[in-house]
């Protein structure tokens, strides 16, 4: 029994870092401009403008390379919390057409609306109204790739980019992957683009010469997914991303806290304890939430909002004295402490890799 057909959009911003530097700066407009790492440091292209593309220069790259292949690049540090904001509001976006989102990074998400009744139920519709919408309310301009799972959608995002659309039906999923290089699957990275090659397989139509079991021999777990893709079938389902509020934990003691410094103590040991859920969860978090409830039973919450994500070593003393200092710390007898921890989002490579540019 075959499954019903379903409608996946895949969206992805075109050249997203650089574009919001030229969107934000007029002078960097039609220009080659280079976010990342500046030249005579060891870091490396997040991303450029496609002016800058033209020189050869993509991301991941040397900056101090891009620099020899283009001098008159414009450099340009990357500004992380602007992307967030811009990457929020395309996700509310995304919001109002389904619930079945996976985001991939800042930039990218898959969509499935199967069962979404919008635009008469048409995804090239709905993918290319997501389109105009970002367009107008943030300035940008998003690539968006239609088709009947995960692996095409992803392909087709990326057939007519930039401002690209590119549908890619059932009937026709057979053909693409045949005449498809082995190098642009998805998933495929130059190890194994060269294992393939050694196997005589350069494109799709070879892959599907060789059976489960070879493939299995040489490939492990992952060679039932070539063997189905060859076949145009790609059953992975979205992991979808069901955005949780706020994450905490809190104690009521047996024994009311008096002194600061065992209230800072106690503050430390939730912070710990919170911080290890949400990483659990492969989230971060970048507001604090500090709950008291005195003995008397009043109760205070005080909050305070970091551009970075929230680590151990942040709620130092002055953070505690900041957010507490006209709370009488001391005077009251208190007797539940709560640490939450909001704003959460994925923890993603992105975050990491732009880590390195502080
Ligand atoms: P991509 O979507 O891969 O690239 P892009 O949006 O810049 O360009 P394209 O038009 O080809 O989609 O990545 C999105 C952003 O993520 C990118 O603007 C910068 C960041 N990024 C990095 O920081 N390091 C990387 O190695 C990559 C690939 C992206
Ligand atoms: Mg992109």
């Amino acid at each position: 029994m075959s499954l019903p057909l379903r409608k996946i959009i895949h969206i992805d911003m075109d050249a997203f870092f650089a574009a919001v530097e030229q969107r934000d700066n007029p002078k960097y407009q039609n220009k080659p401009i280079i976010v990342g790492g500046l030249p005579n440091s060891r870091g490396v292209v997040a991303t450029c403008s496609y002016e800058a593309r033209k020189y050869g220069i993509h991301s991941a790259m040397p900056s101090s390379r891009a620099f020899q292949l283009c001098p008159q690049a414009l450099f340009i540090k990357p500004r992380l919390a602007v992307y967030k904001e811009v990457s929020a509001i395309i996700r509310q976006i995304f919001y109002q057409y389904t619930a079945n989102i996976e985001p991939i990074s800042l930039d990218e998400a898959y969509l499935d609306v199967s069962d979404s009744a919008l635009c008469q139920g048409s995804a090239t519709r709905i993918a290319q109204t997501i389109k105009q919408q970002i367009l107008s309310e943030t300035g940008l301009v998003a690539s968006a790739g239609v088709s009947y799972n995960k692996f095409f959608a992803k392909i087709a995002s990326d057939m007519d980019k930039p401002d690209g659309f590119y549908l890619i039906t059932p009937e026709q999923g057979v053909a693409f992957v045949a005449q498809l290089p082995i190098g642009k699957f998805h998933g495929v990275g130059k190890v194994t683009e060269r294992k393939m090659h050694a196997l005589g397989i350069q494109n799709g139509a070879d892959l599907e010469q060789f059976s489960l079991p070879v493939l299995q021999q040489h490939f492990g777990k992952a060679a039932l997914f070539y063997y189905q893709i060859a076949q145009g079938i790609d059953d992975r389902p979205l992991r979808v991303y069901r955005e949780s509020k706020s994450i905490g934990t809190e104690t009521t003691y047996a024994k009311d806290l008096k002194e600061g410094r065992e209230i800072y103590q106690q503050l430390t040991e939730l912070l710990d304890k919170a911080l290890l859920k949400v990483q659990a969860k492969k989230l971060y978090a970048r507001t604090l939430t500090i709950k008291i409830k005195y003995h008397d039973f009043q109760q205070i919450t005080r909050s305070l909002s970091f551009t970075k994500p929230i680590k151990k070593q942040m709620l130092n003393v002055s953070v505690f004295r900041q957010l507490l200092s006209k709370e009488g710390i001391g005077q009251s007898k208190i007797r539940l402490l709560g640490v939450t921890l909001s704003t959460l989002e994925k923890q993603s490579n992105y975050y990491q890799q732009m880590d390195m540019f502080d």
